[in-house]
């Protein structure tokens, strides 16, 4: 586990989707592209598949130097020493995942609106995802498309970390980057490239060239 005090720009999330890529290998190329943090997410996964996935990713991106965040799931997080969880609205608490991960491991929250971004810092998350802000075919039960406008209006009214999640592109990170979110989240433009860890780097180098937006500076 790691302090973390500042998030990356680009926060990598592997899930093959259809690919059949294997997991273990797609977190590899990553981190071998030099992704700096990576998600594990598997949503079909049983305990005991999820576990092992993230077994074995997390040594992996220990020894790459790249955070490990796990999807849903604070137990697993914790048995794997990961650095922390993401939470969908329907999963625990802020507060009761804090005390399956202790104080110093991060815990994200997804959040839609403005009224969820809100709840989410109130009930403590270290960060918040924030979309979706464009179509994405990656996640079964995604909403409408907010685009960049709820970035603005979540940034506008809080101070924790925005990661933007949906859709997002090398192409469009720069956009919603300077719209003040902190890390944009991609799935497809990383797992359903030819070259995984080709996209992270390209990614990476686009993300960088952006301008921080001032209130997170
Ligand atoms: N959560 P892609 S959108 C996992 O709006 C997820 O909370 C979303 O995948 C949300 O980068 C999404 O391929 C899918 O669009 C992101």
């Amino acid at each position: 586990m790691t302090v973390v005090r500042r998030l990356p720009r680009l926060y990598a999330i592997v899930d093959p989707l259809d690919t059949g890529r294997d997991p273990v290998a797609l977190a590899e190329a990553m981190l071998a592209g030099g992704a700096p943090l990576i998600q594990l997410r598997s949503k079909g996964a049983t305990s005991g598949d999820l576990f092992a996935l993230a077994r074995a990713i997390a040594p992996r991106a220990r020894s790459a130097g790249a955070l490990f965040l796990v999807n849903d799931r604070p137990d697993v997080a914790r048995a794997v020493d990961a650095d922390g969880v993401h939470l969908g609205q329907d999963d625990l608490p802020v507060p009761a995942a804090r005390r399956v991960l202790g104080a110093e491991r991060l815990v994200g929250v997804s959040t839609h609106d403005l009224e969820e971004a809100r709840a989410a810092v109130a009930a403590g998350a270290d960060y918040i995802g924030v979309g979706p802000i464009y179509p994405t075919a990656s996640k079964i039960d995604a909403l409408a498309p907010r685009g960049l406008v709820l970035v603005r209006s979540v940034r506008a009214a809080v101070r924790c970390p925005i990661v933007a999640i949906g859709g997002i592109t090398s192409e469009t990170a720069p956009d919603v980057l300077a719209a003040g979110a902190d890390a944009v989240a991609m799935i497809a433009a990383l797992v359903r490239a030819d070259d995984p860890g080709g996209a992270v780097r390209e990614a990476l180098e686009r993300v960088s060239q952006s301008r921080c937006p001032p209130d997170s500076a």
